[in-house]
């Protein structure tokens, strides 16, 4: 991880982080906190934000469109030609993710809240390949385009959310979790491995700590989570660069039912420690099989709408959607081009 990509990430998170901080101080109340708003769940993206009163269940399903398209490298965008002047011939052109996430989350008492929480991922890509002239009667290089998929279970999430403080309106908790490496990294297509981004899991089993922070008034809520990813021992010769991720949002609470949200996500992300050595061939073609050059920092901001059910048959069960873009983008190497997000999600406590 380079140490200019984490100057930076602070430098433009820290405006947006006191400015939450500022809006806190400003509404400090007595009151409880009110876990029966709509606002009282953060954005749909953001996952372990909330715990649960002693004995309680809570049930969820969220769906994750991604779609990235082109490469960039450092802040600028790559097109097929300027990615082949520099030796490469395989060029990704889009790719899209689709993942499901099931949840399961108890509460053995109001401090501790368990969480599970399962992946199935889906990954297709397409792009373009410059084939090596072979024949003598070949001048040209010939353009191919190639498309690959991938999909299946990914890794499995368990966590413990420990809440630390209540504050009357706020909270905090800390994120304990690890990621089971459930999901395949061996995905091949054609009988050739997949890039490192088109694997379905990371590989290794990885720790997930963090800590949230969640406040409201009457008319507002707000909050703000740190969470890291640390990978632990390899797999294949390899595992996948530490993250970290930073994230606040704020709430508009319109109705006991509605509120609609926006959010700021900065993530910084390491290159792969090791490398796979069944990508060896791969990488001196694919940028996106090079271990070297998968580390990066991004901004995303998102916009969302939670709605909670109150009241007849389908009373407890909420209904969320945010849409992210970035807003910044800056690779350690080359990689694909976020361009937008979609998460939707059904949650159910009883
Ligand atoms: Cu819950």
């Amino acid at each position: 991880m380079s140490v200019p990509i984490l100057d930076r990430t602070m430098k433009s998170s820290s405006y947006f982080y006191a400015g939450v901080v500022a809006v806190a101080a400003l509404n400090v109340s007595a009151h409880d906190y009110e876990t029966k708003r709509a606002d009282s769940h953060a954005p749909i993206a953001v996952m372990g934000d909330h715990t649960h009163k002693t004995g309680e269940i809570m049930l969820s399903y969220r769906y994750m469109q991604m779609n990235m398209s082109g490469l960039a490298t450092g802040e600028d965008s790559l097109s097929t030609s300027e990615l082949f002047s520099q030796g490469y011939s395989v060029y990704a052109a889009d790719m899209d993710m689709q993942m499901h996430m099931i949840g399961a989350m108890y509460a053995p008492s109001d401090k501790l809240t368990l969480m599970s929480m399962l992946m199935y991922n889906r990954n297709t890509m397409d792009g373009t390949m410059k084939m090596d002239s072979m024949g003598e009667g070949m001048q040209m290089p010939k353009m191919m385009k190639h498309s690959m998929e991938s999909d299946g279970l990914g890794d499995l999430r368990l966590s413990g959310l420990y809440q630390i403080a209540d504050l009357g309106h706020a909270r905090i908790h800390l994120n304990l979790g690890v990621s089971v490496p459930t999901g395949s990294t061996d995905e091949k297509n054609n009988g050739m491995l997949l890039a490192y981004p088109m694997q379905l899991g990371s590989g290794t089993w990885d720790l997930l700590p963090g800590v949230t922070y969640n406040a409201q008034n009457e008319d507002l809520s707000w909050g703000a989570q740190l969470t890291g990813t640390f990978r632990t021992g390899d797999n294949n010769g390899y595992s996948l660069g530490h993250a970290g991720r930073a994230q606040a949002w704020v709430a508009k609470n319109w109705a006991p039912t509605m509120s609609t949200s926006l959010r700021i996500n900065n993530e910084v992300w390491g290159c792969v420690d090791g490398e796979d050595l069944r990508l060896s061939m791969a990488k001196m073609k694919n940028p996106l099989a090079n271990a070297d050059l998968q580390g990066g920092f991004r901004s995303e901001l998102g916009i969302g709408v939670n709605y909670y059910h109150q009241g007849g048959t389908l009373s407890g069960h909420r209904l969320a959607a945010e849409f992210i873009f970035p807003i910044h983008e800056d690779f350690e190497g080359i990689q694909m081009e976020r361009d937008w997000s979609l998460v939707l999600g059904w949650q159910y406590a009883f």
